[in-house]
């Protein structure tokens, strides 16, 4: 991969500008300063290896050189999304699931934003905002796919199983090729964001739906309940176990099928 393959492989897609960097920290702090500069909307920020790639909570996101791909999209929202920010994390997921459905795999969602395939995690996302004020100007949806099997992490703790896509393929697809299906299909399910069927498409793809999950916020007890759906902001709705209704925002919980 380098700034010429990717030119070549990207230039049927409307994007911004592209940053590309064979080694940098994380893309989305790259994306971060870039969009309080003059960073057009879909600019992209892409790197081969990061050395200090983050997950949600600055847990570390691990992009050993030549094995995955790391890159954050900038996007300026219309007025018209700006009420449906909160579905930003879904609709990188959801870009992601219909790319790895190009390859005829199938995925699903662990709410909020983490792809799996098997079961287990082959793609994660990180959305952050850039706020002017009050509001949120623009977002950086940083994304982590593992191509190849030295992308996964031997050497922490893993939160939840982890894949790559040469594991589930049995041969690594071109970066390249699945950079383009994940940014083609982000473009094109954009402007459906605030639509019930764009919640549906979500909806209809997490992970356990129907079934028990165990789901722990930071410093509380696990409690078990029943997924069953998202609400229209994109919270997950579940129901415990006396049959109440429970709302989980977003956040740091944890999320895994109940034992
Ligand atoms: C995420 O966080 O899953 C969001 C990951 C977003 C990474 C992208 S890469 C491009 C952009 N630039 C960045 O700096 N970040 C974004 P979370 O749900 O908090 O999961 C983090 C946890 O996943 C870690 O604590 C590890 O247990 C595990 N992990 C780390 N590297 C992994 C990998 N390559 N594959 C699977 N799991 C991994």
């Amino acid at each position: 991969m380098n700034e010429h393959t990717l030119h070549k492989a990207l230039s049927d897609l409307s994007l911004g500008k592209l940053r590309y960097y064979g080694s940098i920290g994380s893309t989305n702090d790259e994306a971060l300063a870039w969009a309080t500069e003059s960073a057009p909307d879909l600019s992209l920020v892409i790197a081969d290896e990061q050395t200090t790639g983050r997950g949600r909570l600055n847990r570390k996101w691990l992009t050993p050189p030549g094995t995955a791909l790391a890159f954050s999209l900038i996007l300026r929202p219309s007025a018209a999304d700006r009420v449906h920010l909160s579905r930003t994390g879904g609709l990188a997921a959801l870009a992601i699931a219909e790319s790895l459905r190009k390859l005829h795999l199938a995925s699903q969602i662990k709410w909020p934003n983490d792809v799996l395939v098997h079961g287990r995690k082959i793609a994660g996302v990180l959305v952050e905002s850039v706020w002017s004020g009050e509001n949120i100007d623009c977002q950086v949806v940083g994304m982590g796919v593992n191509i190849r099997k030295e992308a996964i992490p031997y050497q922490v703790v893993l939160q939840f199983p982890a894949a790559s896509l040469e594991e589930a393929l049995g041969s690594a697809p071109e970066r390249e090729e699945v950079l383009h299906d994940i940014l083609s299909a982000l473009i094109e399910l954009r402007p459906k964001l605030g639509t019930d069927e764009f919640l549906k498409a979500w909806e209809e793809k997490l992970a356990w739906r129907g079934e028990q999950v165990q789901i722990q916020a930071l410093d509380e007890p696990p409690l078990t309940a029943k997924l069953l759906g998202l609400d229209s902001d994109g919270s997950l709705r579940l129901r415990d176990e006396h049959g109440n209704p429970v709302t989980v925002r977003f956040g740091d919980v944890s999320l895994r099928p109940a034992a």
